[in-house]
């Protein structure tokens, strides 16, 4: 296990597997078209494209909460309450915001004014830090704006 999956090779534009929200208007339209119909946390993102989605326990305060978290074009993070079915807030996503894994069920999210403290009980935090750097790669660096 390694700490960080900076050490995974860039996937610019030009590099192997495609970045995740490097997606054509065609394919977008047709994904969200599935999503509205088939995806139950469809409602919740505010017409985006969900990129990945997956139950996440978030801790702070006394208890963790168990959290369906929902990555889309925007970009965002949302959180939602799988048990009442209620929006409980948003990963706030910005250039610095910066994933660092623990282990394979732990990881952290550093955002500009809090460090999201995340388990994931399949045990693929690594897949969630390099689709969460990948977003944020593909929205914010130079690699991806339009030539
Ligand atoms: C709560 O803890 C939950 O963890 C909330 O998560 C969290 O809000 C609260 O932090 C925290 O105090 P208790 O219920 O044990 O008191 P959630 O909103 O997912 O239910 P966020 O959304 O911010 O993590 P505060 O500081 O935001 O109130």
């Amino acid at each position: 296990y390694s700490s960080s999956s900076s050490s995974s090779p860039p996937t610019g534009p030009s590099r192997g597997r495609r970045n995740v929200a490097d997606i054509t208007q065609e394919e977008h339209d047709k994904r969200l078209a599935v999503q509205e119909k088939d995806n139950k946390w469809h409602k919740f993102v505010e017409g985006n494209l969900i990129l990945k989605q997956g139950m996440l326990y978030k801790r702070k305060g006394l208890f963790p909460r168990r959290r369906m978290f929902l990555l889309t074009t925007g970009p965002h993070l949302y959180y939602v309450d799988p048990d009442s079915n209620v929006l409980k807030g948003q990963v706030p996503f910005s250039a610095t915001l910066r994933p660092e894994g623990k282990n394979f069920r732990t990881f952290f999210v550093h955002t500009p004014h809090r460090t999201y403290y995340l388990e994931d009980p399949s045990n693929t935090s690594q897949q969630w830090m390099q689709t969460l750097e990948e977003v944020r790669d593909y929205y914010f660096s130079s690699h991806y704006s339009s030539s």
